[in-house]
């Protein structure tokens, strides 16, 4: 008895859809190659916010227990306007955790290397093609079963394929920090609020500056900081302190650290893709659907994405790979354009300050089980 060869797939970059996509088909049998442009394997940003439908995944791929050890899930997910507590959503059984994203990162890669990924640091890939191949920025061409192109918003193998997409720009925008607890200070300034819950300090008068405030875990603290692209002293990073403490006086600790540090203004935007694919290659994550983050779930839609995509591609033969991908966007795109354009819709609108912010539609995405197989009933009966 023969037993059919392995198959094989290239995956341009090493982010959170990249990383995802390769655990699972090198779980399926795949062999599994991971270029990366950077050179150094990691995740740069701050904190991260995961939703059930990600956790899943994480599950699924056998990273449960160390994901658990190291994030957290906060009592309570709290709303305020003005600093009056609008809200304090306790998300109904949903499950949700909050943890850095260099952390995320390593769990990863850990599972990465732990399934036999081959992951290539500092080797960017150029360009690719309906058949499966690619080509690195240094020439060399690399066949494929499958090609995955999870290199980000500015994707190559995307824009190589000739992929058209739409860009829109949201008026805000947003610095992100990862800084110390300051539990103490923070409480000896406000001793009956809870500084382990996520706080989401939105401020419109005298002018729009949102702080979001999100405990990683035990140490760390992600704080986000929000202004209108066109608030120079609200977007400037280092930050205006004097400014800033004087809109959240109570986050005075957290804000002169974060005064000390460098980083980035980040425009909120959405892209929107002509189609998550051509012949042999599929786009995942930012690539194929780069989102406002509003609804915290870029990152989650890239790994349940880049999940669901390892399974449809194993359970189909070789030789009907593309036919597989057609069927793979048809069924699983639908949840992730609501999602993008819920996320455009609250960031344009900043509508979720009025509490209760993780209801209804608005989490739709979050409940998502991309390991249900009954999940696309209702679309396959029409
Ligand atoms: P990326 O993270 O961009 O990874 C792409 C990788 O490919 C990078 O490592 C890059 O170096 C590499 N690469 C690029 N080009 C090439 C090439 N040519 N060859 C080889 N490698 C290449 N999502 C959530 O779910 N929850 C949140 O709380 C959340 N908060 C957010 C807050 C902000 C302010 C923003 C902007 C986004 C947020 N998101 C969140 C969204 C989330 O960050 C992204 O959706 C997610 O990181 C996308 O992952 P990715 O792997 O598709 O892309
Ligand atoms: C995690 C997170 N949640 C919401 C927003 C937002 O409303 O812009 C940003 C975030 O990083």
């Amino acid at each position: 008895m023969t037993s059919s060869p392995r198959r094989h797939a290239e995956i341009s970059g090493a982010g959170f859809a990249g990383l995802t996509a390769a655990v699972a088909l090198a779980q399926l049998g795949w062999s599994v190659r991971v270029h990366e442009r950077g050179q150094k394997l990691r995740e740069e940003g701050a904190g991260i916010v995961l939703w059930q439908n990600s956790l899943t995944v994480l599950d699924a791929l056998g990273t449960h227990d160390e994901l658990m050890a190291g994030s957290m899930t906060p009592p309570f997910y709290e709303t305020r306007m003005q600093n009056e507590i609008v809200s304090d959503e306790s998300l109904d059984g949903l499950r949700w955790r909050t943890m850095t994203r260099p952390f995320l990162h390593s769990v990863l890669l850990k599972a990465a290397r732990a399934a036999g990924v081959e992951i290539i640091a500092g080797s960017e890939v150029a360009s690719a093609n309906e058949a499966g191949v690619i080509r690195l920025a240094d020439g060399t061409e690399l066949e494929a079963d499958l090609v995955v192109g999870a290199d980000g918003v500015g994707s190559n193998v995307r824009d190589s394929l000739g992929i058209e997409y739409t860009r829109e720009r949201s008026r805000d925008g947003i610095s992100r920090f990862l800084v110390s607890r300051h539990k103490a200070e923070l409480q000896a300034i406000e001793p009956d609020t809870e500084w382990d819950n996520v706080i989401d300090f939105w401020n419109f008068e005298p002018r729009v500056l949102r702080v979001l405030y999100t405990p990683a875990n035990d140490k760390e603290l992600y704080l986000a900081l929000m202004a209108p692209a066109a608030d120079e002293d609200g977007t400037r990073v280092p930050i205006d302190l004097d400014l800033w403490t004087s809109i959240h006086p109570q986050l005075a600790p957290a804000l002169e650290e974060v005064a000390h540090k460098e980083g980035k203004h980040y425009g909120y935007q959405t892209t929107r893709v002509e189609s998550w694919r051509r012949g042999r290659v599929a786009l995942v994550g930012d690539s194929a659907h780069a989102m406002c983050p509003a609804l915290a779930q870029g990152a989650n839609c890239a790994m349940v994405n880049a999940y669901t995509l390892a399974h449809a591609v194993s359970d189909a033969p070789a030789s009907e790979l593309p036919d597989a991908l057609i069927d793979w966007e048809r069924l699983e795109r639908p949840y992730t354009d609501r999602t993008q354009d819920r996320s455009q819709y609250y960031a344009d609108t900043r509508s979720m300050s009025e509490g209760n912010q993780f209801v209804g539609e608005s989490v739709e995405a979050a409940w998502y089980d991309p390991t249900d197989p009954h999940r696309h009933d209702a679309i396959r009966a029409h």
